[in-house]
């Protein structure tokens, strides 16, 4: 029987276990990729663990998130990521240079690679046919040391594309069309493959759009196949060599198949506050707005920003509207400025910011009291923009430019003529912010004071006792657990000092009752944990003593990021006895033995339940040592 291309490069890149969906499986890592945010814990992990340069072909150290310097913190932070990188043998991308998934796109990610990075929307470089997968920081730690990833095979979802898109539809509103069929757990332990006639109509920056917000339905990552225009992609990044031609055997067998066909696809938005919460443009049409936000790692290539340039050229957006174009890498501005391109988006009115996240992650640009805000963003999570009672919706470019212009939520057809933007064949290449290792480091790794060191746990003990802290809905996302925003992001050096805002916007007193209590337990409903990779949302709740979470199913990433600190993840074994535990209650769980099912104990209510432990060995052995870095630490005292 023919393979999926997934399954071709997880083949060629297997050093562990069997391609069967479930089992755990090994992966070779070629590459890897940190930001800053997530970035400094990694590599304070990777000092840990005593290496003396990274192993990878290739490793990446991009610093695009916490980009305001309102004090020495985040600058430290940016030094001493830049020293770690010398150090080590990393190619560091210094702040200005852009946002990491469009970097690595334009000038690392290659056909047939795997790249592990500690950043969820690392499955972008998926659009030219490469296995990318987003972790916590550990992990990426561990690969840059040499060892494999550890994962569950996912199955292999065949996207099915035919036809072409419309005028005035684009890459995003495909993956919206996706997200409205799949919703935010649908992609839960899959790889979304793309293949089929329509695939050729759509450019890499189209498809690397579609393959980073598959993130938002819960896959480990989305891939597609490298074909001719994916050769004219490298090319016109100076690097046809490394093109190779990679597709699905034409009998390949995927577990289930989704149709799309390009052609039915209107302009789509995602309303307030979930990227799967789908409906047509046309249906909310006249919705007066506040602020556009253009930009994030999902829509900030050149193709984006030539075709914002070319809805903007002449006109001028509503006086009510602010603007703001984040474009995603140096490289991006640079070659619209020599169109001139950049002076039909300036005249128009549109507030330029730095090539970063930016809004993105609430750094800057926090809509008003109630706000309405249009973004060509991947999350739209409550509160994620800065401002709680603020509406935001996810458009493409396109609708993103006509809504601007008109002042309220316009379907971008309204617009008249769709521009026709190509892609050029020759792009000015710019890498000077890049700074690549030497051979020979001789200087010292500065760590300012905000950078703290990784905190000490003991290993797991025979019995969990303590109260239920919290008990919470579905889709809790890491951003409910950990905020964003540039007062808590640039404290992500500092465990005990971020541990103050553990779900802080969900429950103001969370963090002083976990230490008051002793710690406890942490209840959830399904997709506990979704959205970022962000291992602070496992770690600060660790340090403030959370022991176990007990939800009805969990994110891919964050389950790997409670193992790896030490919290035990357990699901419900019948979905019924989340409605029978509550807030206050005192839970006993007998732990002597890490058996797949356990028994918890709920001495308020005088009856027990059953909950499931779906680890691995090896995993049961990291949580039995108190998480990886206990294991580390545990192995170097001996050592
Ligand atoms: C995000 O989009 O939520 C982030 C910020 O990029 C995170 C990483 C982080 O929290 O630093 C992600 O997606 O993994
Ligand atoms: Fe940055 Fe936003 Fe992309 Fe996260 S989703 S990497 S914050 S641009």
């Amino acid at each position: 029987m023919g393979q999926t291309l997934a399954e071709k490069i997880i083949a060629a890149h297997l050093v562990e276990g069997k391609m069967q969906p479930g089992e755990q499986i090994g992966l070779r890592i070629d590459h890897t990729l940190t930001q800053d945010s997530t970035g400094t814990l990694a590599y304070l992990e990777f000092e840990a663990m005593g290496a003396s340069r990274v192993k990878t072909a290739l490793s990446l150290s991009f610093v695009d998130h916490n980009m305001l310097q309102n004090d020495f913190r985040n600058a430290d932070d940016h030094r001493y990521l830049q020293d770690v990188a010398a150090k080590y043998g990393i190619v560091f991308s210094r702040p200005g240079n852009g946002i990491c998934h469009q970097l690595y796109l334009e000038r690392f990610a290659r056909p047939g690679y795997t790249l592990l990075g500690s950043d969820s929307h690392t499955p972008t470089a998926g659009g030219v046919g490469m296995i990318a997968i987003g972790a916590g920081g550990f992990d990426v730690a561990a690969a840059m040391a040499g060892e494999p990833f550890y994962l569950d095979m996912p199955s292999i979802l065949g996207v099915k594309l035919t036809g072409a898109l419309s005028p005035f539809v684009s890459a995003k509103d495909v993956i919206l069309a996706v997200l409205k069929k799949l919703t935010v757990k649908g992609g839960l332990n899959k790889i979304l493959e793309y293949y089929g006639s329509g695939v050729k109509t759509l450019s890499v920056p189209e498809r690397g759009t579609i393959a980073n917000m598959g993130t938002e339905t819960g896959a480990t990552t989305s891939i597609f196949p490298s074909d001719e225009v994916t050769r004219a992609f490298l090319k016109s990044q100076k690097r046809e060599d490394q093109w190779v031609e990679l597709k699905a055997d034409d009998d390949a067998k995927y577990s289930d198949v989704l149709d799309l066909n390009l052609s039915e696809i209107e302009p789509l938005i995602a309303l307030p506050h979930s990227p799967d919460n789908v409906k047509a443009v046309s249906e909310v049409e006249g919705t007066p707005i506040d602020q556009v936000c253009i930009g994030s790692c999902t829509n900030s290539s050149l193709r984006d920003l030539k075709m914002v340039a070319a809805l903007l050229k002449g006109r001028k957006i509503s006086d009510h509207v602010s603007l703001t174009i984040s474009p995603g890498s140096r490289q991006v501005l640079e070659n619209l400025a020599a169109t001139g391109e950049l002076l039909d988006i300036i005249r128009a009115g549109a507030r330029i910011l730095e090539n970063a996240c930016g809004p993105c992650i609430g750094i800057g640009q926090a809509p008003p009291t109630d706000g309405v805000s249009l973004r060509t963003f991947n999350r739209n999570f409550k509160g994620r923009s800065g401002t709680q009672s603020a509406k935001v919706y996810l458009v493409s470019p396109e609708t993103a430019v006509a809504s601007a212009i008109y002042g309220e939520i316009t379907d971008p057809r309204k617009l008249g003529v769709y521009p026709k933007i190509t892609l050029p064949a020759e792009i000015t290449i710019d890498v000077g912010m890049f700074i690549f290792p030497k051979k020979r480091f001789t200087g010292e790794v500065r760590r300012g004071p905000n950078i703290k060191p990784l905190p000490d746990f003991a290993p797991l003990p025979n019995k969990l006792t303590g109260e239920v802290l919290l008990k919470l809905g579905d889709n809790v996302s890491t951003d409910d657990i950990l905020p964003g925003g540039s007062e808590i992001m640039a404290l992500r050096s500092n465990i005990p000092e971020i541990s103050k805002y553990v779900f802080c916007n969900v429950d103001r007193e969370f963090a002083d009752r976990a230490l008051k209590k002793g710690g406890g337990f942490i209840v959830g409903g399904e997709n506990y944990g979704q959205g970022s990779s962000r291992e602070h949302a496992a770690l600060a709740p660790k340090y403030l003593g959370v022991k176990a979470v007990i939800a009805k199913s969990f994110a891919r990433i964050h389950l790997a990021n409670l193992v790896n600190f030490g919290i035990v993840p357990l699901t419900f074994e019948d979905k019924q006895d989340y409605a029978r535990v509550a807030q206050g209650d005192v839970l006993e769980i007998d732990l002597t033995e890490l058996k797949s099912k356990l028994r918890v104990r709920n001495s308020t209510k005088g009856e027990e339940f059953q909950v499931a432990l779906n680890l691995s060995e090896r995993e049961k052995s990291v949580l039995k040592t108190g998480g990886k870095l206990a294991a580390i630490k545990a192995k170097q005292t001996k050592a």
